[in-house]
């Protein structure tokens, strides 16, 4: 029977109240003493599962008057909500302290772990790396620089003084304070000569920059490689010995190299470095795709160093004399694997990648 009050007036109605009390104290005494999630995971199942204590209560509310299920069915839920509150915080509770996840049965740790994709070198740093073996073997010391450069290392002290069409502002990245991204590794070689006494023995792997349309043979970051040799003696001889024995390490005994006359600022006599095709020796018959049929490819650059780079940077050119070299990375790497577009290069899709494996 109703009291009017809205609260549960019968006896039933109290009873009901009155375990569901009893019901509510005894889980929160359970729930706070659960050591870890395993034991609250029981507790919660005990009496907030499916077929648990406090569904069991709700099943008590069919037997009361209709008028009193209501306010009984909103006590039991007040009651419902507040185990599931204390449920919840023990668990914050608990995972806050470090306690682990309930066992998961499904979880075999016997099972092999799936299999993770496995990298590969990038084509650039295969042939960097090749580089860098061959260079090493035959005495080179290896070098680096800044990326950021002052004018005096990538142009004056390259005799490539101001006014010369290659500092222009459209030519070159410029940054703040009339230094730039450098254009060449020279920078590197200038440096060296700078802090060290000849002879000297060294190659400078690194990135440059330069303002080019990126097309597929262009690119406005790419590498190079640059040796310097400088000692008392040293002739264009040695330099045209030293690429040819490079070409040969790379690319086998076969491989025949050309010195094509040229002119750089640095070097004095020049020259532009060919290798005949490794692709198809040198001997094309209909189209090459690698040498576009001419027999040969451009590998670089080089020449005697110029006697007054040697004298800017300190080194007396009547005692030393010397050769450099440079070549591009990307331009070797696409010979080697016959790319058509060189922004495959820099453009990092795994699926042109991963061929590299
Ligand atoms: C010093 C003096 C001279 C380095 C040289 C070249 C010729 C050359 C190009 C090859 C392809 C650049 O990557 S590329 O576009 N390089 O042709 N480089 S001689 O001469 C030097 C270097 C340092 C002190």
């Amino acid at each position: 029977m109703s009291n009017g009050t809205g609260q549960s007036g019968g006896a039933a109605a109290a009873r009901l109240a009155a375990d569901a009390e009893a019901l509510a104290a005894a889980a929160r005494a359970e729930i706070e003493s659960a050591a870890d999630l395993d034991a609250l995971a029981k507790v919660r199942a005990r009496y907030a599962g499916k077929n648990g204590a406090l569904k069991e209560l709700l099943k008590g509310l069919s037997g009361l008057p209709k008028e009193e299920r209501p306010a009984a069915g909103a006590g039991v839920n007040r009651i419902a909500a507040a185990v599931q509150d204390a449920l919840d915080a023990r668990r914050t509770a608990l995972e806050a302290a470090g306690a682990d996840e309930p066992d998961d049965p499904s979880f075999d740790p016997t099972l092999p772990g799936a299999p993770l994709p496995r990298g590969s070198r990038h084509p650039v740093s295969i042939v960097l790396d090749e580089m860098r073996a061959i260079f090493v073997r035959m005495g080179f010391d290896e070098v680096t620089g800044p990326e950021v450069e002052d004018a005096w290392h990538n142009f004056d002290a390259l005799n490539i003084p101001a006014g010369h069409p290659a500092r222009e502002r459209t030519d070159q990245f410029y940054v703040e304070g009339g230094r730039l991204l450098r254009s060449q590794t020279s920078t590197v070689q200038v440096r060296v000569m700078e802090t060290r006494k000849p002879p000297l023995r060294v190659f400078a792997p690194g990135r440059v920059y330069r303002p080019e349309t990126v097309d597929a043979r262009h690119l406005y970051a790419f590498h190079q490689v640059e040796g310097l040799v400088i000692d008392e003696g040293i002739s264009l001889a040695d330099l045209k010995a030293c690429i040819r024995t490079f070409a040969e390490s790379m690319y086998g005994s076969g491989i025949a190299t050309r010195f094509r006359p040229h002119n750089f600022p640095f070097t004095e006599v020049s020259a532009e470095l060919d290798v005949s095709c490794p692709a198809c020796g040198g001997t094309p018959t209909g189209r090459c795709a690698t040498c576009g049929g001419e027999g040969w490819i451009e590998l670089g650059g080089c020449g005697m160093v110029h006697p007054r780079v040697l004298s800017m940077c300190g080194i007396d050119p009547e005692r030393w004399t010397g050769f450099a070299f440079g070549m591009g990375v990307e331009r070797i790497a696409m010979r080697r694997w016959a790319l058509e577009d060189i922004r495959a290069l820099e453009e990092n899709d795994v699926r042109f990648l991963s061929q590299f494996a």
